[in-house]
């Protein structure tokens, strides 16, 4: 599928999705919610892909919904529909994926571009980066999975006040809070996710893309059922050519060459 609304590249076994419609600071409209969506798919099927990154063009990551598109729309559009058939589908993709996701926040990420960013599994902030849950400011309640995902990240009452404030959460205030895992100046943002994807790149894929599935599952489970799911899980990675790799590179003294499987 070649895409207009997003740019997709792959190199050194790491996909890079940029939104891209900068005029709008990255606004989805139907087509780049679908777009991005195949993206991840295409990054999921593709085995040599092993770490996929997610950033923005221009100086916004992106500005949420495309609020001309609903306003242009309106009266012929339901948005429940409009989540279920295509936020829904792009965040359950990126939380289904079973290869680190890196989201590198260029700029601002607000309402549903917000909820993109909370759904990858790492979060690099460039210091011009913010995130606003605008959804409040326009009488809506946050959505794309953004109540699943941020309180889990940052606690009920953090995330309850940014929902009920809209307030923008700074870079630097996005780290202290754990939405980001590192801020960095603005013109080092990409050198250093790329800096970070290729150690994940060439890492134990596999156990990584279990240990997104086990701590996901780990929130809807009790301590027994986490510990036998984990007990399963750790057979199949046990059963993997990294496993046995990482032990004898291990033995032997000398760098293990993994192959994520
Ligand atoms: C935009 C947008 C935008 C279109 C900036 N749309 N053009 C789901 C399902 C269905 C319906 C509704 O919603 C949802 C989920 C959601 O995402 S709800 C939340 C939607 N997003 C927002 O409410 C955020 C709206 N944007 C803003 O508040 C500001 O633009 C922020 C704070 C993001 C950035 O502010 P500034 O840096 O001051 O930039 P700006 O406002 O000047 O925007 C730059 C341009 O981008 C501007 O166009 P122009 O032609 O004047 O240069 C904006 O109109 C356009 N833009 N966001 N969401």
């Amino acid at each position: 599928m070649s895409y207009e609304t997003i740019l997709y590249e792959t190199a050194d076994n790491v996909a890079t999705i940029t939104l891209n419609r900068p005029d709008s600071l990255n606004a989805f409209n139907d087509q780049m919610i679908g777009e991005t969506t195949d993206a991840f798919k295409q990054a999921s099927r593709d085995k040599a892909v092993r770490c996929v990154v997610i950033t923005g063009s221009g100086r916004g990551f992106s500005s949420g919904q495309d609020l001309a598109d609903v306003q242009a729309r309106e009266g012929d559009f339901s948005i429940g529909d409009h989540l279920r058939h295509g936020y829904h589908r792009l965040i359950k993709q990126m939380v289904r994926l079973e290869k680190p996701i890196v989201a590198a926040v260029n700029g601002v990420a607000a309402g549903a571009g917000c909820g993109v960013a909370l759904a990858a599994d790492l979060r690099l902030a460039s210091d011009k980066a913010s995130f606003i849950l605008a959804f409040s400011r326009v009488g809506l309640i946050p959505d794309s999975g953004t109540n699943w995902l941020l309180p889990r990240i940052i606690g009920y009452g953090r995330a309850y006040e940014l929902a009920i404030t809209a307030d923008r959460l700074t870079a630097d205030k996005a780290l202290e809070w754990g939405v980001v895992n590192r801020v960095v100046p603005h013109d080092q943002l990409m050198e250093t996710v790329a800096a970070w994807t290729g150690p994940l790149a060439t890492g134990a894929t596999l156990a990584y893309g279990l240990t997104k599935r086990a701590m996901h599952r780990a929130f809807d489970q009790s301590l027994a059922e986490a510990l036998d799911y984990e007990a399963y899980l750790q057979e199949t990675a046990a059963r993997s050519h990294d496993f046995s790799e990482g032990v004898a590179a291990f033995v032997e003294k000398r760098p293990a060459e993994f192959r994520g499987k």
